[in-house]
């Protein structure tokens, strides 16, 4: 078994889950790279693919952060190196075209909790527990924790978390609007899985539109609105699109075909 194990079933959803349990799952430099290959190019050998759910193994964690044994001696070339493929990384993630879910299985700490914002929705057991530690370290984030924090639950609560470090719980995740559901410990995947089955009913042009304009709204060299605007367009004028209005009118379901 690879440092990632990769599972696919019938709906077309692969469940990635960090196998590290000894060290909390700890993000090291192998983990990164198992993620970097899967949503650069790896994710293609399923033809058919609905959904993505990011896991940890074991019970007690999804992530207790990046692997500190491993970053502590790297000088500043490096860790702004290991950083910025991290942030590509993340990237490539938020930027899938179908749908990721993180199944937060307890600690999501530090890279962890950056690796969970980085999926398009958070699904927390009730065990699950959420902080940015690193100025405990004398560090800060280094995998998009500042940005994508502020952008989940707004610049003063972020402020405090990464400032004081504190951990929260998985209600206040909730109720901050970090986590988009809580569940009971060991149901994370399950929940995901019914979220990406239902996703996977939709039209694929439109799921992947809805992911790549939402994202617009953060990056400040993109108009979103009018992105909107041309997406829209592109839409109605694609086959899902067409086929969409004409079950609609004709009273039946519609049959996508991502084209
Ligand atoms: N890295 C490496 N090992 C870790 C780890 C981590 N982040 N977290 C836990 N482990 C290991 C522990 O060392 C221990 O290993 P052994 O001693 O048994 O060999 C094992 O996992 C079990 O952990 P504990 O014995 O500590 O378990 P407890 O239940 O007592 O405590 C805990 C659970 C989650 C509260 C505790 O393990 C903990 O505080 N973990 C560290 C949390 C943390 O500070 N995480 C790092 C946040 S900072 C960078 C980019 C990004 C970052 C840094 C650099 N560059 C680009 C360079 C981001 C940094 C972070 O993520």
């Amino acid at each position: 078994m690879g440092i990632i194990s990769e599972t696919y079933n019938d709906s077309g959803i692969v469940i990635l889950t960090i196998e590290r349990p000894k060290a909390l799952n700890a993000i090291n430099r192998e983990v990164m790279q198992g993620f970097n290959h899967f949503f650069f190019e790896g994710y293609k050998k399923y033809e058919k693919l609905t959904g993505v759910i990011i896991t940890g193994s074991g019970r007690k964690a999804f992530v207790a952060g990046a692997d500190i044994k491993e970053f502590s001696n790297h000088n500043r070339e490096e860790a702004t190196k290991l950083s910025t493929y991290g942030h590509n990384t993340y990237f490539l993630i938020e930027r899938f075209h179908v749908p990721v879910i993180a199944a937060v299985n307890g600690f999501a700490l530090g890279g962890g909790c950056e690796l969970a914002m980085a999926c398009h929705m958070r699904i927390a057991g009730e065990h699950a527990r959420f902080g940015q530690p690193e100025v405990n370290l004398g560090v800060i984030p280094g995998y998009g924790g500042t940005q994508r924090l502020v952008q989940l639950i707004g610049k003063g609560k972020a402020i405090e978390l990464l400032l004081t470090a504190d951990m929260i719980d998985a209600k206040e995740a909730h109720r901050l609007g970090l986590a988009n559901h809580v569940v009971p410990s060991g149901m994370e995947v399950q929940m995901a899985e019914s979220i990406l089955k239902k996703i996977g009913t939709k039209g694929p042009i439109a799921v992947a539109k809805v992911i790549e304009t939402v994202n617009a709204h953060f990056d400040s060299q993109i108009h979103a609105f009018e992105k909107e605007q041309v997406e829209f367009g592109k839409s109605i004028d694609s086959e899902d699109g067409r086929e969409g209005a004409a079950a609609f009118i004709e009273k039946r379901r519609p049959v996508f075909k991502g084209k």
